[in-house]
């Protein structure tokens, strides 16, 4: 029988019980409503195929192959090999590889269409370190004061892949690495909660629109605190046959990277944007 258990008081929530390959669709409705209330879920002890891994990613919405094309599976474009291929030429580690991901940030907010989901299959797990952080971005906004909340309706911000540091710009091939930025309000309020979350995150946000370089930067470092305090608010500590799944619209994440680099940490990945988004729309036209 499907389990629920809450491992913190705001955010995540640990699922047993279930085989995602040959469930009903009342088990699917718990798992879908428990990811948009807890933000983030883990389905504990699966044992997928990648075509069975895109086929239940589906469930949440349309695959998108995502912009870093170096990492994608070769024979099914929707997956991002995460932790594959971590040795150079040269024999030395790619710290681009080992510890991707390992700053809080939303997924691709580079993208003019939000991104609604990720979700990982834990493949390989190493013996110690390598887990994934995640905050939650509705508890962010509620936290700031009145003014700061005043001050930030109808703020657009832009965002670049790699933020100004262009953190990680080489995992990118040469002609996708400087497309414009994508613009998006930072006060949120989801599609399908109702709820507003602050929409920010310090690895990709370049600057706040309608306001001077000096103003946008101040007003950032005002914000950036009430997304990551208490640091995290969920910590989770890889499986393997963990299907972890995160919203991308209200929640940020970050890898520790601090797992002992010869030791292989290894996920199969799928970014998940809403079914009718405006891609979609686009080719159907
Ligand atoms: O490897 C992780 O823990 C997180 C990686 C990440 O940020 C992502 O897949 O978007
Ligand atoms: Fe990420």
């Amino acid at each position: 029988m499907i389990e629920v258990s809450l491992p913190s008081p705001h955010t995540g929530a640990i699922i047993t019980g279930v085989d995602v390959n040959a469930m009903s669709e009342a088990d699917f409705e718990v798992i879908y409503r428990t990811w948009l209330e807890r933000n983030m879920i883990c389905v504990r002890g699966q044992r997928l195929t990648r075509e069975q891994f895109l086929l239940y990613s589906r469930r949440f919405g349309r695959l998108k192959p995502h912009r870093v094309k170096q990492t994608r599976d070769p024979n099914h474009p929707e997956i991002t090999l995460m932790g594959v291929n971590k040795t150079k030429a040269d024999g030395t580690l790619n710290p681009l590889i080992v510890r991707r991901g390992a700053s809080w940030h939303t997924d691709s907010p580079w993208d003019q269409e939000i991104c609604k989901a990720t979700q990982l299959y834990g493949i390989a797990i190493p013996r110690a370190g390598g887990d994934t952080l995640f905050t939650n971005m509705y508890k962010a906004y509620d936290a700031l004061p009145g003014r700061l909340k005043d001050r930030i309706q109808g703020v657009e911000a832009e965002f670049v892949y790699g933020g100004l540091k262009r953190q990680g710009v080489n995992l990118l091939d040469p002609e996708d690495r400087d497309l414009p930025p994508a613009v998006h309000a930072i006060a949120r309020v989801h599609e399908e909660t109702g709820r507003t979350s602050l929409y920010i995150n310090p690895t990709h946000i370049t600057r706040l629109r309608s306001m001077s370089e000096a103003e946008s930067a101040a007003l950032l470092e005002e914000l950036f605190p009430y997304m990551l305090q208490p640091s995290a608010d969920y910590r989770h500590q890889w499986q393997v046959g963990d299907i972890v799944i995160w919203d991308n619209r209200c929640s940020l994440h970050a890898a520790t990277g601090d797992h002992p680099p010869d030791q292989d940490r290894i996920h199969w990945r799928v970014t998940i944007m809403a079914p009718g988004g405006k891609a979609a729309r686009a080719a159907a036209e």
